[in-house]
């Protein structure tokens, strides 16, 4: 058995001290109203283990992401219910963000996403919160319960001005009704229509605002990664996808991200180190913008 690694990068030469880091990693290993297959509690452990086998040169960027200052959080403490680690991830989240930290939360399950966007909108007016998914996740509860994972959206649009979803490809009968009433600020972009000119209307508006990228791995065509609790056929594929982040982060101000919903599997390992190559071309594409 392996010693846990418990920082992104692990090598600790391509890590910097706090005060010297430009990015704070904080995992948040929390996993509860999960549906079909679990693990998501292990994503954080997966993305860092797999993450000192990366090239830390960037051959698209021509640049080495790690020198801006990569600086890895204690794993959240998840218990005691939703509702508190929610408060407990935004408190994290607000301190890291008031020391000046690009903060790059590692799940768990997308529930989390709401602690982290109610912290960076408190700090960012006008927050527009740009969702990778392949669900609507805009119930306003499920199974009784409001905080679960199938929710974290419809818990986001109490915080941000602005919801833009791409990717989507699977939800209720409720949720296409709550679409087509019309939800303000609310842009989607199923994946069967994600064309250049759908994305650019997605992407419209987003100039010089703070955006908070919250990437859930189901976005992915399963035959890619099929590491996650509900694989949906017909996902994104990844250098286009990288594509769509490159913009984003050139034209918006990304101020905060997440990676959520990573369910390491048993002979997947590939999910995993790509999971981690997405964490990294994020912090990549941030040190260029900077
Ligand atoms: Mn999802």
């Amino acid at each position: 058995m392996r010693e846990p690694i418990s920082r992104f990068l692990g090598d600790p030469e391509a890590e910097r001290d706090f005060d010297a880091a430009s990015v704070a990693v904080l995992p948040v290993p929390h996993e509860e109203t999960v549906c079909w297959v679990g693990g998501t509690a292990r994503g954080p452990e997966a993305i860092f283990r797999a993450s000192p086998h990366l090239e830390f040169y960037d051959e698209q960027l021509d640049a080495e992401p790690y020198k801006i200052g990569v600086w890895t959080d204690r794993p959240l403490d998840v218990g005691g219910g939703a509702a508190a680690v929610l408060d407990r991830i935004e408190s994290r989240f607000g301190a890291h963000m008031d020391a000046g930290k690009w903060v790059l939360m590692l799940g768990g399950e997308h529930s989390i996403t709401p602690g982290g966007v109610r912290a960076a909108a408190a700090r960012h007016e006008g927050l527009i919160l740009v969702q990778l998914d392949a669900h609507a996740d805009l119930r306003e509860a499920y199974e009784g319960n409001p905080w679960s994972h199938a929710c974290a959206m419809a818990r986001c649009l109490d915080h941000v001005a602005e919801l833009r979803s791409v990717g989507i490809r699977s939800y209720t009968r409720e949720e296409a009704d709550r679409i087509a009433a019309g939800i303000p600020g609310y842009r989607i972009v199923h994946a069967w229509e994600m064309t250049e000119k759908k994305l650019a209307e997605l992407l419209v508006g987003i100039d010089d605002k703070p955006v908070y990228i919250t990437f859930d791995v189901d976005y992915f065509d399963p035959s890619f990664m099929p590491a996650t609790g509900t694989p949906e056929p017909g996902g994104g594929e990844w250098y286009a996808t990288l594509e769509l982040l490159e913009e984003i982060f050139l034209r918006s101000n990304v101020v905060a991200a997440d990676i959520v919903e990573l369910a390491p599997s048993a002979g997947l390992h590939h999910c995993d180190f790509s999971a981690a190559r997405l964490a990294y071309k994020m912090i990549g594409l941030l040190q260029r913008k900077r």
